[in-house]
């Protein structure tokens, strides 16, 4: 299993972080909160994923994919480096879109350096722009990412026009699906920080609950084998979530909430086709990032709104 969330930081936690370690940190190590953020798309969770080595965030091609702050720790001999992974920052207007925004929002108060990501592939645009011009005063470094795909007369002028747009911040063209450069976007990334012993346990890499990831991991797959399908509104609820450390198993029951009877069809597909590769998918995901075997049953239910129920959403940590 892996560590996820023995313990949980705030900032300004370094005297619990003290206890934590029991010694003092040497003079030079650092240690803080770094917040992604960007637009939509522009693969904010997959250089969270790629940066901290193991997958935490749910990755997918279409827009608006992470809804919660995501929390990935980074621990090397010389900084803790605590990724934050956040909503891509957009002007949706329904109570969920705008909770995922006032998240992204809240994660920008808490940083130590705030890392703001781009598209190298597209460029910039107005959204971009916005971005950036609500957290020019506070940006360190600017990851112009998906430099895989881009060719060097896409990015030249993409850097340009960053740098025009936030002067003092570091530009460095990375790539967070093949891990291009990720090394330099450390280097900047921990020099950037504070000061200051561990926030967390060395071998802590995050702060969502195991049952979380479990969830995110399901609902990326279904949003990636629906694709245009099936409208921004699904949920998992995970039922049941145990280990049986005799059988190296871990059973996995989950619900997957949609708001119309036809969403329900689309979910499960023609003979059940599409649920069973939906959970196909997400359990050899689960199996490899949990280590042992999974069984995984998903079900199917109708919660009519869901998304625009406060209470729905609260129980989702929305
Ligand atoms: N070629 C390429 N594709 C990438 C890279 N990083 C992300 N992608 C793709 O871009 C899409 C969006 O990636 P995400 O990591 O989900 O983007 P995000 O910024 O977290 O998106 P939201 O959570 O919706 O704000 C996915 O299809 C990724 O596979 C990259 O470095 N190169
Ligand atoms: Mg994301």
């Amino acid at each position: 299993m892996l560590p996820m969330s023995s313990t949980t930081a705030t900032p300004g936690d370094a005297h619990a972080a003290t206890a934590i370690q029991g010694t003092a940190a040497p003079a030079a190590h650092r240690a803080g909160f770094v917040t992604l953020v960007g637009r939509p798309n522009v693969g904010k969770s997959t250089l969270l994923n790629r940066l901290v080595g193991t997958k935490l965030a749910a990755v997918s091609a279409k827009p608006q994919t992470t809804r919660n702050r995501i929390v990935g720790i980074l621990t090397r001999s010389e900084a803790q480096i605590v990724l934050v992974d956040t909503p891509g920052i957009h002007g949706g207007s329904t109570p969920l879109n705008s909770r995922m925004v006032a998240a992204a929002r809240q994660s920008l108060g808490d940083a130590d350096v705030v890392l703001l990501v781009v598209d190298g592939a597209t460029g910039i645009g107005s959204l971009d722009r916005e971005v950036a011009a609500e957290v020019a005063t506070r940006v360190r470094i600017v990851a112009v990412n998906k430099s895989d795909v881009a060719t060097r007369q896409m990015l030249l002028p993409t850097c340009a026009e960053v740098a025009r747009l936030l002067p003092g911040a570091e530009v460095v063209p990375v790539s967070g699906l093949t891990g291009d450069n990720v090394e330099r976007l450390l280097t900047l990334v921990a020099a950037a920080l504070p000061a200051g012993p561990n926030l967390y346990p060395a071998e802590q890499v995050s702060e969502q609950s195991e049952r979380f990831l479990a969830s995110e991991i399901v609902r990326e797959q279904i949003v990636e084998q629906t694709r245009d399908e099936l409208p921004y509104t699904t949920a998992v609820v995970i039922d049941t979530f145990r280990e049986e450390p005799a059988r190296n198993l871990l059973v996995i029951q989950a619900t997957i909430l949609v708001e119309r009877a036809t969403q329900k069809g689309i979910v499960i597909g023609e003979r059940g086709r599409r649920i069973r590769s939906i959970g196909q998918a997400a359990r050899l995901q689960l199996e490899t990032i949990f280590a042992c075997r999974v069984f995984l049953e998903l079900h199917v239910k109708v919660v009519r709104e869901w998304s625009k129920d406060p209470r729905v959403l609260r129980e989702l940590g929305l």
